[in-house]
């Protein structure tokens, strides 16, 4: 047995990466000191491997935004709009798909699986014809290889790749890219074969796509392309990767085909997927690259049980070899970089680099015996004692509080029609009455002051008087701009996870603990460890002080329990469904001392719910059930004539109405204006009964829509919810905007509204 990892962080110890290409983007870095320091990270990343004892490294798997873009690059699949840009210079080509120009939209992106992590969507339209550009595979692989490591370049699998494309525009409706396989397939075999002359001796081909529900039709395509691919004779080794979940029908499909060996995830659905093994009489003659250390959470493995499993395995395949369960990309770096976590936890933590150490250990284990890993066994199994009977992981004052919940705790105690006239009765709004999503503008002085403050240069007292003063700007310019609901602007929050989970008991925050999102962006996932409690109010002092400053009604703004889940690494040593019951324990506390201090709206977001859908239709129910019951946990226990609103963004809602009509929140807003309000009449069509405000200003890009153009977007949504339900606000918050787009923005909301009312009157 021997080790091997899918996939590394790409950003390197102190996010150089991103500091490198903002650099280029800003014009400070050169293209070739951009493409040195990238050189230099592979580089670092490999001896970090290789040192851990790893036998195999990956490569190719770096990226300097996105490895689906680069995917959509080897095979040739440009859009028509930024051939021009490519053809000028391949490395700002690449960055205008990925970010787009003045002049062209960039590729849309979207959530990578149930992960946090997004990719550029590939668009492809039915005259697409692929070219091979292996040139970036090829030099990746040949740097490992000439530092003498044996290396395996990693590539995005074809059906996975078509499967994640969309159609382009203009293509015929229904087109599904999955028709252009037999085009793809040649320019795979022409990459391969590069890889070959280049020396590798094993390809991986990822198929993640392979995990969720495929169809027969799919499963053919599966088997087509694994059959062309595997019979070619100039070609490396091939290993079909798989993780996220099981692989299901997909297995019996890839265990027949002429590939050499196929990667499984043992850490989620590992019974389903040992049994499917066992059922196809496992992989004879094949390699088992068994994923057993977890690729997407960051608690230390259970050496033992990963031993037992992989003990399982070894008798269902010609050859076993360990590994993490995905690549490593989803995990912070290195633990040793943290400080500031007590160190007595910090051995409960495992990210990228000790996960490497975990597979090299498992592997050393399996193919000598215990005897052979004895030390490493007897400090995991000490590790895996003290978290377990850490004081800290258990709280039983909210265990206690947990296992009483009601459900009448999780019900409103009045059916929506008669809160909603309490409501009304209570905010005395207008017709299409407009709002925003929470944040505004984050200006540099703000984030000074928060650095300073974490440096101890400015004492807390400056830093509050500043964010005081930020809301006094904020609200003062919502009153003058004529939004009815207002809000404190957030100006206290960076990311609102990271922030809350700072002021709950059982969260972790690691100082350095950076994981990619998309591109350039990271975000440092807080560690759910132990029980969770609120010990004192989160928001309430600043919600109450905008409230201070007028006398519109003012919104509380709250992350809903899956959100705080979603984006943050959960324990492992209960459901998650305990875990969401106690985070919206905390959450209903908040809710409780905002409603107490005057807060006639609350808002609780929920941007992660349809990211942290299951990605097998077969689990959905169960999580949709614990999700939204844990969301009414947090929300129900206020009085009737108080507003709870939700929020949603990157979505495609149509999975999730159901969930979102089971919240029974009284108004959600969502992003809508790039999709022509086709939320709007989802929901509607799905008989959705409450208020509504489909986002009419795309906060992701710099345009500022017109007046005529706001209304439009509103007399479309009028064709699918009644006025008296509509509401006006932007896709998502403000905080990525500038204050003069926001102040044209919101003036041209508030104009649009006051047209359409007026209409609407007269109509009356
Ligand atoms: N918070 C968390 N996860 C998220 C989002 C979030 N996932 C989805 C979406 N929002 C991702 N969007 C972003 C947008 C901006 C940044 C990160 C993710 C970002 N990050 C800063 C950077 O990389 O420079 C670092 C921010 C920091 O200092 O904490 O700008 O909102 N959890
Ligand atoms: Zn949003």
């Amino acid at each position: 047995a021997r080790a091997t990892v899918h996939g590394y962080p790409r950003q390197g110890r102190n996010r150089e990466l991103k500091k490198a290409v903002e650099g280029y983007w800003k014009g400070r870095v050169t293209a070739g000191a951009l493409h040195r320091t990238a050189a230099e990270l592979r580089r670092e990343n490999w001896r970090q491997l290789a040192e851990a004892g790893v036998h195999e490294v990956p490569t190719g798997d770096f990226s300097y935004y996105d490895h689906v873009l680069d995917t959509s690059v080897m095979v040739g699949a440009v859009p028509a709009r930024h051939r021009a840009a490519v053809a000028a210079d391949a490395l700002d080509g690449y960055f205008a798909m990925a970010r787009g120009t003045q002049e062209v939209a960039p590729l849309e992106m979207t959530k990578w699986f149930d992960t946090n992590y997004h990719y550029l969507v590939p668009e492809l339209g039915p005259d697409a014809v692929f070219t091979t550009h292996s040139a970036k595979q090829v030099t990746e692989l040949k740097e490992a290889l000439a530092l003498g490591l044996a290396a395996r370049p990693v590539v995005l699998g074809p059906v996975t790749y078509l499967l994640l494309a969309k159609p382009a525009p203009g293509a015929a409706p229904g087109f599904a890219p999955l028709t252009l396989l037999d085009r793809l397939l040649p320019v795979y075999a022409e990459v391969l074969a590069d890889l070959r002359a280049a020396g590798a001796a094993w390809v991986q081909l990822d198929e993640p796509a392979l995990v969720q529900d495929r169809t027969p039709a799919e499963l053919n395509a599966v088997a087509r392309a694994y059959r062309e691919l595997g019979g070619l004779t100039d070609r490396p080794k091939l290993l079909v990767a798989s993780y996220f979940d099981r692989l299901g029908e997909a297995l019996p499909v890839l265990a027949k085909a002429p590939v050499e060996g196929l990667a499984l995830d043992f850490t989620r659905s590992a019974a389903a997927n040992l049994d499917d093994l066992a059922a196809v009489g496992g992989l004879p003659g094949k390699r088992l690259v068994a994923g057993v250390v977890d690729g997407r959470n960051v608690w230390t493995n259970d050496l033992e049980k990963s031993l037992a499993t992989l003990g399982t395995l070894l008798g269902l395949a010609g050859r076993v070899d360990v590994a993490p369960s995905c690549s490593l990309l989803h995990v912070p770096l290195d633990v040793t970089a943290e400080r500031d976590i007590d160190p007595q936890v910090l051995r409960w933590l495992a990210f990228a680099r000790q996960k490497a150490h975990e597979v090299v250990t498992l592997a050393k284990g399996l193919a000598h015996g215990t005897g052979a890993i004895a030390a490493e066994l007897a400090a995991n199994r000490a590790g895996l004692a003290s978290r377990g009977g850490s004081a800290l992981t258990r709280d039983p004052a909210v265990r206690a509080r947990a296992a009483a919940v009601t459900d009448a705790a999780t019900h409103r105690s009045q059916p929506y029609a008669e809160r909603a006239a309490a409501q009304r009765a209570h905010l005395g709004l207008p017709l299409l009455p407009v709002t925003t999503i929470g944040s505004f503008p984050q200006t540099t002085g703000l984030r000074t002051a928060r650095a300073d403050l974490r440096a101890g240069r400015i004492g807390s007292a400056a830093y509050e008087e500043l964010v005081e003063a930020e809301i006094r700007e904020v609200v003062s310019f919502q009153e003058k701009a004529g939004l009815d609901v207002l809000v404190h602007g957030e100006a206290e929050r960076n990311d609102m996870v990271q922030y809350f989970a700072e002021q709950l008991t059982g969260y972790l925050a690691t100082r350095h603990g950076w994981v990619q999102s998309y591109g350039t962006r990271y975000v440092r996932p807080p560690v759910l460890a132990g029980d969770v409690f609120r010990p004192a109010p989160m928001t309430v002092r600043w919600t109450r002080y905008a409230r201070s400053l007028t006398r519109r009604p003012v919104k509380g703004m709250l992350t809903g329990p899956v959100t705080m889940l979603a984006w943050s690494f959960v324990r492992d040593d209960q459901p998650l469904a305990d875990t969401a019951c106690q985070v919206a324990l905390a959450l209903r506390d908040e809710v409780h001392d905002l409603e107490a201090a005057g807060t006639p709206v609350i808002q609780v977001d929920e941007p992660a719910l349809r990211e942290a859908l299951p990605l097998r239709a077969a689990d959905r129910p169960a999580y949709v059930a614990w999700a939204t019951e844990a969301f009414r946990l947090a929300t129900s226990g206020v009085r009737p004539d108080t507003q709870i609103h939700t929020h949603m963004c990157y979505a495609e809602f149509g999975d999730v109405l159901a969930a979102i009509d089971a919240l029974d929140a009284d108004v959600i807003s969502l992003e809508a204006a790039r999709s022509h309000m086709q939320v709007a009449a989802e929901l509607a069509a799905a008989g959705y009964p409450r208020e509504v405000g489909p986002g009419v200003y795309d906060i992701h890009s710099p345009r500022v829509p017109a007046v005529a153009e706001v209304t439009e977007l509103l007399r479309t949504a009028l064709t699918a919810v009644p006025a008296d339900r509509l509401w006006v606000n932007p896709d998502c918050g403000l905080k990525t905007r500038t204050w003069p787009e926001v102040r044209a923005a919101l003036d041209h909301l508030v104009q649009a509204a006051r047209i359409l009312r007026e209409e609407l009157g007269h109509r009356a």
